[in-house]
């Protein structure tokens, strides 16, 4: 282990010493080491080969306990529950240093642990923040190299710059029943435990990127949310760049990636980020934004040539797959690719219909994001893209419409901190039940929400030109369970609207819960929409919205006295305009 940073140094051996790590291996992020990493996994059994069609993929199959994100076994420990708020579970600090320090004690006995420098955000931003990852598990070591600027790059940033991320991860026994992953903010410090899988163990992702960087963003000024970023440029040439937030497999990717269907020649869209942006507002009061990540760990289910042409290509090569199943000649497999048949299901044993899905409704690719067609350089810009517009969004069958405007930013952070969506295979639990989900971060602020809402409304007293803030549902369903918005490509009719109206020129019409466009306000041609679909789509319930305000209020009342008066006053004034 070489560096001349003496407090890594001495953290390193600290671990080293009380894993009792066989061995220490230092990353340096090259293409030889992740071959490497490929191989002992192969030799080991923790991945497979898959059909040459698929250059350089592999297969990796979890431990069936261990297949999504874990909020209940995820914490922050801060020294008071109020910092932490209702919002997180929470322990104690010195209780769950305690806790994982038993787990931790001898955990790599003869095995090779891993320290992984990585750069989140461009490698010479000011914008960028720096971590290191420990861990046991090459894949984690492959997988971090596929989303991260893994390497010598970072540790050379961590020297000259000093302050990093500590993150702890081992993937232990796999025993659900001892498993953790722990957040102390106040340290910058990640402890990770007992799962391999995701956004557990790559703990540059949430843990780092969402969890401890909205702590350090509500202190230093700047905003961390779990938001794609793209270019949408029209056929004028004029560049446009949207953040948008759903929450977990809602539709952030596809959105990201979006390819244009033919009737809408000339417009092209370039992906900045499928997850993640860090906001920040330069000199000039212009808010703009950087992707912290640099690759995608992306739901595969649903992905085929219509859908998603762009990811459907983009992991035909040098991706790895995690949990999908296969065909008998040994090609992934999932739901909904449309081509080839499972035969061997994504926990390995021979496929039969009616034991549930092929592939796990969660199951993954990662891919560097240079893989993606649409990938733009801009992702590389240290100073970031100027933000056009923010979209906020969830998976609602009912009430939310396809699209709407907020009146200014407070209002926008209200639509933002009321979004409720549908909870999906993404994380452990029940599937398909409306939950809140302020501005998609309920599992992911590292903080009390009360405050996180206050921090962004406080954008609105020190800057002047902030972005308009929308709301979208690509979700809305018929009593039949039919999907009415057609979804996907066809998105970008929506945005052509949310476009518009940031240049002044579309038409909307107030209602109480934010502008709408009128059903001829969108471009619907070549579009096979059933008869009411629109005027469904873009209609207003006041009775509904009623009701969903009274969840709403209920739901702020449970941060009691720390609920900022703005936001209060923003839900009485639509309150009032419901009534
Ligand atoms: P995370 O990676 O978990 O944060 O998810 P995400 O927000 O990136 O979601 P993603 O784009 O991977 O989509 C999740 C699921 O929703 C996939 O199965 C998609 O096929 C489906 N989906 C995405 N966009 C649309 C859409 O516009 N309409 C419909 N009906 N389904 C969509
Ligand atoms: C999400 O659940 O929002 C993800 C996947 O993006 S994970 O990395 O597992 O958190
Ligand atoms: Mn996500």
């Amino acid at each position: 282990m070489q560096t001349t940073n003496v407090s890594l140094e001495r953290w390193v051996h600290e671990v080293a010493e009380l894993t009792k790590a066989a061995e220490i291996k230092l990353c340096d992020g090259s293409d030889e080491e992740y071959q490497e990493m490929i191989g002992l996994m192969l030799d080991s059994g923790l991945l497979h080969e898959l059909n040459d069609d698929y250059e350089n993929c592999y297969l990796h199959r979890s431990d069936p306990t261990d297949v999504a994100r874990v909020e209940h076994l995820t914490f922050v420990c801060t020294p008071h529950q109020d910092e932490a708020g209702p919002n997180n579970n929470w322990m104690e600090p010195d209780a769950a240093h305690a806790k994982m320090h038993a787990l931790y004690d001898g955990c790599m006995e003869g095995r090779t642990m891993y320290v992984i420098p990585y750069c989140m955000g461009p490698i010479d931003s000011p914008y960028a923040r720096l971590g290191i990852e420990i861990t046991d598990s090459p894949y984690v070591v492959a997988n971090m190299k596929l989303m991260t600027r893994m390497g010598e790059k970072a540790l050379h940033r961590i020297e000259q710059d000093g302050r990093f991320v500590r993150g702890l991860h081992s993937t232990g026994d796999l025993n659900p029943e001892r498993r953790f992953i722990m957040h102390f903010p106040e340290e910058m410090m990640i402890q990770s435990f007992g799962s391999g899988y995701g956004g557990n163990a790559l703990l540059g992702k949430k843990c780092h990127a969402l969890r401890i960087a909205s702590w350090q963003a509500r202190d230093e000024g700047w905003l961390a949310e779990h938001m794609l970023l793209m270019e949408v440029e029209s056929p004028e040439g004029k560049k446009y760049y949207l953040a948008a937030a759903f929450p977990s497999a809602c539709g952030k990717t596809n959105l990201a990636m979006l390819e244009p269907p033919e009737s809408q020649a000339g417009w092209k869209i370039r992906t900045l980020g499928d997850d993640i942006a860090w906001l920040h507002v330069d000199d000039h009061g212009q808010m703009r934004a950087i992707n912290p990540e640099a690759g995608y760990f992306g739901v595969v289910p649903g992905t085929n040539e219509d859908t998603n042409r762009t990811a459907f290509e983009m992991i035909q090569h040098n991706a790895i797959f995690t949990n999908v199943a296969v065909t008998a000649d040994n090609k992934p497999w999932w739901e909904e690719k449309n081509v080839g048949e499972p035969a061997i299901d994504w926990q390995g044993k021979p496929y039969k219909a009616g034991n549930g899905p092929a592939a796990h409704p969660n199951s993954r690719f990662t891919v560097a994001a240079t893989n993606n067609s649409k990938y733009s350089p801009l992702s590389d810009d240290p100073a970031g893209v100027p933000i056009t517009a923010i979209i906020f969004g969830g998976r609602r069958r009912e009430l939310a419409p396809l699209v709407y405007e907020a009146k200014d930013w407070n209002h926008g952070v209200l639509i933002g901190a009321s979004v409720a969506s549908e909870t999906t295979a993404a994380a452990i639990g029940e599937v398909g039940v409306v939950r809140r989900d302020p501005m998609a971060m309920k599992p992911f602020c590292g903080y009390n929400f009360a405050q996180y809402w206050g921090h962004w409304l406080g954008f609105s007293e020190k800057f002047d030109n902030l972005p308009p803030i929308y709301h979208v549902n690509w979700f809305r369903r018929d009593d039949d369970g039919r999907f009415l918005w057609p979804g996907f490509g066809e998105n970008l009719r929506v945005l052509r609207w949310i476009i518009e109206r940031c240049e002044g020129r579309a038409h909307a019409v107030d209602t109480p819960i934010g502008a709408l466009p009128l059903p001829e306000d969108i471009d619907t041609s070549g579009l096979d929409l059933q008869e009411g679909d629109l005027e469904a789509l873009l209609s207003v319930d006041n009775d509904k919205w009623r009701e969903e305000f009274t969840a709403i209020e209920e739901y702020f009342d449970s941060f009691e006295e720390h609920l900022p008066d703005a936001l209060r006053v923003e839900h009485k004034k639509v309150v009032n305009a419901l009534s």
